[in-house]
């Protein structure tokens, strides 16, 4: 009948409406409430070596403005697991999430471990200006090269 279909029309627009409202709100509230305020993100790739096994970041020298949200994806193409650590950068930022796989980490974030094949997105807004050294804390690996710089601007 004519009647019912009008009525399962308005039930799937309403259904359609909710799924929209419950994924977009809680990702506006969080813009909102960050430091940048507002939606924007600007990407970044580093990679932890390279498929050929280097012992270092590419690139090694990263730029961030103080302010900005940024989202950080770390990959490694290689066959060694990496550590991105730089402990003064961590300080200097405010961390919105972290995101691996299904699993999303929220607070203070110092290092992060890369086995191979691994990828993780850092999403946060650099707030301390200054130059920080970065390095992968594996034995031999930042004497071996990798090591970078990841500098913020005011
Ligand atoms: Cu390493």
């Amino acid at each position: 009948m004519r009647q019912t279909q009008w009525i399962w029309n308005i039930l799937l627009v309403g259904l359609v409406a909710l799924v929209w409202i419950g994924g977009v709100l809680p990702e506006a509230a969080v813009a909102l409430a960050s430091p940048a305020n507002q939606n924007m993100v600007t990407d970044v790739t580093v990679h932890l070596g390279t498929e050929a096994g280097d012992l270092k970041f590419v690139p090694d020298h990263l730029e961030f403005s103080a302010g900005k949200r940024y989202r950080l994806t770390l990959d490694n193409p290689s066959s060694l697991k990496h550590y991105f650590t730089s402990k003064d950068f961590a300080d200097g930022i405010w961390t919105q999430k972290v995101e691996a796989g299904n699993v999303e980490v929220k607070g203070a974030i110092h290092e992060l471990e890369l086995k191979p094949g691994a990828v993780a997105e850092w999403v946060f807004v650099p707030l301390k200006a200054g130059t920080y050294q970065l390095k992968c804390t594996v034995a031999g690996h930042a004497e071996g090269g990798m090591v970078g710089e990841l500098a913020i601007a005011p």
